[in-house]
């Protein structure tokens, strides 16, 4: 049996990547609302992100989205994350907000489109070089919406040799991280729809190419465990966008659709070592949090990870391979389910309190007046938005 104090060395390597644009303004195609006290600025948005670490000591880092984050100088910015105790991390390019790219961006037939494409990444890698980032992660909404509308195969082949164009300006202490996404905005083919997909992309590149899974990018139904230990299993998982979902790409808060899909998502990623000692995998969170308040969102969010980390670490994996190996199928079922119906909420608080943390950080945030003293300093101004 494993206890709590068994676990805690590896909930203390737990460390969740906040995006940058959970903290502006986000909502569907019928409506973006506004709310009070978001960010104006990256640098309230970093102030942000700080403040979730600060209540949870999980979010080290905070994702940047260019050109949605862009500043005339990274260094300085930089030097501010750190001064509120985080890192810049993941570098998100953007190749879906341009007209030239409504017909593809590092697909794209028109050379000139695709060069642009390609120029705007290393613009980002030069924003990588400036933050110390190890990540530039390209998710392209690259596809089509009627069939014969393109060929699937010219783009795949033109989509390889940007890559590749983009992969040979990398550094080597960095990566490139290809997302996929089953459908959206395209809706008929999508680019880069699968892990497949990506693993067959990211493979021809080299070793610092890898993939990223985002949890909500997927049809309903799949297994997406199993792709976790796929992609574990070929050395090839770069990180996680984690999020749920209950119908499409909804990127609601993580373990709120489904927290038992989580649990079994972080029992492969424990299983394939993405847990240990310098693993290469990085958790993050993309999500938007569109009607209910960001900070404690995202707070929550961690939180959510966290609970179900330690659940995963507490599953009796020797049990479990003995009556997996006896063909005990019912036994073997009921030791995973013992694990994830583990209540951890005291023994974390006990933990965190242990730490110098709230035992209760959504509490704690809520009694302690960021919330209210953003709400009443953040007016004028253009408030973050996708709007
Ligand atoms: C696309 O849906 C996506 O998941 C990509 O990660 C983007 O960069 C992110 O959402 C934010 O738009
Ligand atoms: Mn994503």
């Amino acid at each position: 049996m494993t206890s709590f104090a068994d676990i805690t060395p590896q909930l203390e390597r737990l460390a969740i990547e906040v995006p940058s644009w959970a903290y502006g303004n986000s909502g569907t195609r019928f409506k973006v609302f506004g709310s009070a006290g978001t960010p104006r600025t990256v640098h309230e948005k970093i102030a942000d992100a700080a403040t979730v670490n600060r209540f949870t000591g999980l979010a080290p880092a905070v994702a940047l989205h260019i050109p949605w984050d862009l500043v005339d100088d990274f260094g300085a910015l930089r030097a501010y994350a750190q001064d509120l105790g985080i890192e810049l991390g993941t570098v998100n390019s953007n190749t879906f907000q341009d007209d030239d790219y409504k017909l593809g961006a590092l697909t794209h037939t028109d050379k000139k489109i695709r060069q642009k494409a390609i120029d705007h990444h290393f613009e980002c890698i030069d924003v990588m070089d400036a933050t110390g980032s190890r990540d530039l992660k390209v998710w392209l909404a690259e596809g089509s919406n009627y069939p014969g509308q393109a060929d699937m195969r010219g783009r795949q082949d033109r989509l390889h040799e940007s890559l590749a164009a983009i992969y040979e300006r990398i550094g080597a202490d960095q990566r490139l991280v290809l997302e996929y996404k089953f459908f959206e905005p395209a809706v008929y083919h999508t680019d880069v729809p699968d892990w497949g997909t990506s693993y067959v992309q990211v493979s021809a590149l080299g070793e610092r190419a890898v993939v990223c899974l985002d949890t909500g990018h997927h049809a309903p139904g799949t297994n997406i465990e199993f792709i976790v230990m796929q992609l574990l299993r070929l050395g090839k998982l770069g990180s996680f966008d984690f999020n749920s979902r209950f119908y499409a790409d909804d990127d609601l808060i993580v373990g709120a659709a489904d927290p038992f899909q989580l649990f079994r998502i972080l029992v492969e990623v424990i299983r394939g070592g993405g847990l240990d000692e310098g693993s290469p995998v990085a958790l993050m969170l993309d999500q938007c949090h569109n009607i209910e308040k960001k900070i404690p969102g995202q707070i929550r969010s961690v939180l959510n990870v966290q609970e179900m980390t330690a659940r995963a670490l507490l599953l009796d994996r020797e049990a479990l391979a003995a009556a997996e190996a006896a063909g005990e199928v019912l036994d073997a079922h009921e030791i995973f389910m013992d694990a994830f119906s583990t209540d951890v909420r005291p023994a974390l608080a006990e933990w965190r309190e242990s730490r110098g943390l709230p035992a209760h950080p959504m509490k704690a945030y809520a009694a302690d007046g960021y919330q209210e003293q953003i709400e009443t300093e953040r007016v004028g101004g253009t408030q973050a938005s996708w709007n």
